[in-house]
């Protein structure tokens, strides 16, 4: 081989090297994560009979060993975003890798929205939430609990939340042309990021305007924590989104701690509880008395209260007897393109 030949060959190898670790920790992460996810959503006793489903439990335990000896480097990274350390370690090359892809996904089309349907006691379908989904050409689907983090770090949220709250008007538009599916409401989650934006409220406005949707059938998602953050200034911005007819809904209630005192002074037009408040209404009384206590308050509120996370008729039967307004769970169907969704109006 040529001298320069032999050289070149040789930066291509350490170059190659260099990059093959990252790449493959991204893509474990992602590949156990998304593994996780399968195997919480089957019950363990239909796991354990076929070996394919004791391979999932052997990484799953190989996953959690991971985490006892404090080798969850993605969670680590996550918490120490800026590391002052020289050298950057794997994981942060690898959150990087995933950042470049990023980067280009929104362009590539490659971030979707799913749908997942809302549903009223009598199991009518009455709107849908949007959910982002990345859907990568080698890893497959990816949800935003996996790129969400990223996304807020490299600032790539705004012009990712800002696509998300434009495609939902516009399909909107679409619903709002269409005699069957015009009384739909469509739920989107709203970013902290995006919410306190200066100019959030007048962009929505145009948004608006520009797609000629009923504003009332578009309803944001904020979090708690959003929402009990500088208080003032969120009831401030609440108002002028309820002056331009939006709804808004308190998403994941019950993993904060907001009061009723806090609650009452916030414009809002719904409460989500939790699905993990829902997961044990069935066998936790507990749970149960919990959920008639909020569902009291918010009639007091003139709150409405959407149950997340409905698994099972059971829940679902409970929970009408409750008397909450509307319903969101697998029962009903799991996030799904937009066709799956149509399909299931019709
Ligand atoms: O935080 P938020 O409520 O927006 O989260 C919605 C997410 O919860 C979706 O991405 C979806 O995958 C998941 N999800 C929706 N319905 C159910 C359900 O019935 N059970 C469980 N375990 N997860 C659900
Ligand atoms: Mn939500």
């Amino acid at each position: 081989m040529k001298p320069r030949l032999k050289r070149h060959a040789l930066i291509k190898k350490q170059n190659n090297a260099r990059h093959a670790l990252p790449k493959d920790e991204a893509k474990l992460y992602i590949f156990s994560t998304q593994l996780t996810r399968l195997i919480d959503s089957i019950p363990d006793a239909t796991l354990l009979k076929t070996s394919a489903g004791r391979k999932l439990v052997t990484t799953k335990l190989t996953q959690r060993l991971f985490k006892q000896h404090d080798l969850n480097w993605y969670s680590k990274t996550r918490l120490t975003p800026t590391a002052t350390n020289q050298q950057k370690s794997a994981p942060q090359h690898a959150q990087i890798s995933l950042q470049a892809e990023l980067n280009v996904a929104l362009e590539k089309h490659q971030l979707k929205l799913y749908y997942q349907a809302l549903v009223n006691s009598a199991g009518n379908i009455v709107g849908a939430e949007a959910l982002l989904r990345w859907e990568h050409p080698h890893y497959g689907l990816i949800a935003p609990d996996q790129f969400l983090l990223i996304a807020e770090q490299s600032g790539l949220i705004l012009p990712i939340s800002a696509w998300v709250l434009q495609s939902a008007c516009e399909q909107l538009t679409l619903w709002q042309r269409d005699p069957l599916k015009q009384h739909l409401l469509l739920a989107v989650n709203i970013s902290p990021r995006q919410f306190n934006q200066p100019e959030f409220v007048i962009t929505l406005g145009k948004m608006l305007k520009h797609t000629g949707i009923n504003p009332s059938r578009l309803k944001l998602e904020l979090t708690e924590s959003l929402l009990l953050h500088d208080t003032p200034n969120t009831i401030k911005k609440m108002q002028a989104l309820k002056r331009l007819g939006v709804r808004c809904s308190m998403d994941n209630f019950g993993t904060g701690s907001s009061s009723f005192s806090q609650l009452k002074q916030l414009p809002l037009d719904q409460l989500k509880i939790d699905k993990f408040l829902i997961r044990d209404i069935v066998f936790d009384s507990c749970n149960t008395r919990t959920i008639k206590a909020v569902i009291d308050m918010s009639t007091k509120l003139g709150i409405n209260l959407v149950a997340a996370g409905v698994e099972n008729e059971q829940q679902f039967t409970n929970l009408k007897h409750l008397g909450c307004y509307a319903y969101q769970g697998y029962l009903f169907g799991k996030p799904m393109p937009l066709a799956e969704l149509e399909k299931q109006i019709r």
